[in-house]
């Protein structure tokens, strides 16, 4: 009888994580779904009860939710013993996933019970979307009773902003981090400097941003070549995505995408360089002076001071498509270090340059994250040289080489996160021909399909995939000016990352995520935000 019975709930709940009326807005699709008798209803619904104090955040963003959702106001108190009605937020830190959570509708109230307060977070997210229903209408009277179980795949589900090529303002990044608190994804990373910009204050070097930050200067420091974030603003926006449970990781890239830090501080680039032309806001193919004791003083400090901002125990240095040829290759200086430590290549400056900058990052008390660059592997396998650092973690990038790089980290026994071009790059055009309405780089398409279609595990067994720590959405700005722009090129396809990130590879498929999508499109499209219609699916 008893087997009987676990084959039967075994069933049940594997027919629904398929499409269903159970669970037809769930994105990302949770781990179990148990449909139960009966529905609750929301008249009833006065108070939120947590266990203490510490849950206040969690409740207030419910509390907002269900007067978004429902109409209805909500009192939330706080009481160590479960209320009878109402919603209770409760801790079960039983759980070894610190993200999962538990929440349980019944004709009588709901229960989300989370790991850790995260876990209670994603919860209250998936009972925003079982709110939204259908999408079909705006205000709800009830919900059917229903049981979910969640735990997400991977630990790090990130997406990256890039307000170095265009500055998105403060409150626009905020919009996003809503946005992306609602498809559970918790880290944001900023990708702070580059050639078109510099957009982090550095106390220390207040040219930084006075020279590097302003790159229209008939504009009146208005628009999006202009401006920077202060340290009290970052401060800010770190604090309102804790709030979010998202976690904010800098990136300040080095040694290359470095000509905003150049116009600065010339001194920082390689001497007799003048064969380069170096205009500000373009791409140029200038790097920071591997040889110059400046160069590494300078770094010292402007990681010290990065690093008292962010409290986050990352921060990625680049490290992508610096053209060291053209630059270290000629220049005096660094021909000398060259001699000096016996180096045959230029490339194996490389190693020296992150040597010593990841000694001040480790000297920070941070994990150095870095682009995994092929290039700086001396072939053949012979010579086989596989430059990164055991306690650094990598992003797979580039086109078609993924299962390579998979391969080689997990050999070294480097952590991995999955941004593949073909499924990660959202700044590529979502159908041929739509935007960006510039395409210098010969942007490939990605369909919502192809970033839908994709195992960031590469179906390997288990052991071959264990370093792999998450997903990464890359929105890199060259050709988008606004958030508006942003939000265009990220929805719907953040959505499907987000999944990707989160749910196990048994409980998802296109079609049931196709289903799935339509709720949450009408709800994006009430709350003003831009997206792209993917017409094409339907
Ligand atoms: C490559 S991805 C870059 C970025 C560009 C992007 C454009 C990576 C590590 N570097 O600097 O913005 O392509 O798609």
């Amino acid at each position: 009888m008893r087997l009987f019975y676990n084959c039967f709930i075994t069933l049940l709940f594997s027919f629904c994580t398929l499409p269903g009326i159970f669970a037809q807005s769930l994105i990302p699709a949770p781990s179990r779904v148990n449909p139960l008798k009966g529905e609750y209803k929301l008249q009833a619904l006065e108070k939120i009860t947590i266990q203490d104090s510490s849950l206040q955040n969690e409740a207030l963003e419910l509390q907002k939710i269900i007067q978004k959702r429902t109409g209805g106001d909500v009192k939330i108190t706080a009481n160590r013993k479960p209320a009878a009605k109402g919603i209770n937020l409760v801790i079960d830190s039983t759980s070894a996933n610190p993200e999962s959570y538990r929440l349980s509708v019944t004709p009588k109230g709901i229960t989300i019970c989370g790991a850790t307060s995260s876990g209670l977070f994603y919860g209250i997210q998936t009972l925003d979307q079982l709110l939204l229903g259908d999408g079909g209408q705006s205000l709800r009277h009830s919900l059917p009773a229903i049981e979910i179980e969640d735990t997400p795949r991977f630990s790090y589900r990130a997406m990256m902003l890039d307000p170095a090529r265009h500055f998105i303002p403060v409150q626009d990044v905020k919009r996003f981090i809503d946005l992306m608190a609602r498809y559970k994804f918790n880290a944001l990373q900023l990708h702070l400097t580059d050639d078109q910009g510099w957009r982090i204050e550095i106390k220390k070097y207040p040219k930084l941003t006075s020279a590097g930050a302003f790159r229209d200067k008939n504009s009146g420091g208005q628009g999006p070549h202009n401006g920077f974030y202060t340290q009290q603003e970052l401060k800010e926006l770190i604090r309102y995505a804790a709030n979010k449970h998202i976690e904010i990781i800098p990136e300040l890239d080095i040694p290359g995408h470095t000509v905003a830090a150049i116009v600065a501080f010339p001194a920082l680039g390689c001497a007799n360089m003048d064969t380069i032309p170096i205009q500000f806001g373009k791409t140029a193919d200038r790097t920071l002076c591997a040889a110059k004791e400046q160069v590494y003083a300078f770094y010292s400090d402007v990681l010290q001071e990065v690093s008292a901002i962010f409290p986050s125990k990352r921060i990625h240095l680049g490290g992508d498509e610096a053209v060291i040829d053209k630059n270290w290759g000629h220049c005096p200086d660094c021909r000398e270090l060259m001699k000096r430590k016996g180096y045959r290549e230029v490339r194996e400056i490389m190693g020296y340059f992150f040597g010593r900058i990841h000694n001040m990052v480790r000297q920070n008390g941070k994990e150095l994250l870095l682009w995994c660059e092929l290039d700086n592997i001396r072939m053949p396998a012979s010579e086989f040289l596989f430059p990164y650092p055991k306690d650094c973690t990598l992003f797979t990038w580039r086109m078609g080489l993924t299962p390579k790089v998979i391969e080689l980290t997990q050999k070294a026994g480097i952590k991995l996160i999955a941004s593949p071009g073909e499924h990660c790059y959202l700044d590529y055009p979502q159908s041929p021909g739509d935007l960006p309405e510039h395409n210098n780089w010969g942007m490939p398409v990605i369909t919502l399909q192809q970033a839908y279609n994709w195992d960031p595990g590469y179906g390997l067994p288990a052991d071959k995939q264990k370093l792999i720590s998450g997903v990464a959405g890359l929105l890199w700005a060259e050709a988008m000016q606004d958030i508006n722009r942003i939000t265009y090129m990220a929805f719907p396809r953040a959505l499907a990352l987000a999944e990707a990130g989160w749910s196990s590879p048994e409980n998802r498929s296109w079609e049931s995520f196709k289903i799935r999508l339509l709720p949450q499109l009408s709800d994006l499209m009430r709350e003003g935000v831009s997206f792209r219609v993917p017409f094409e699916i339907q």
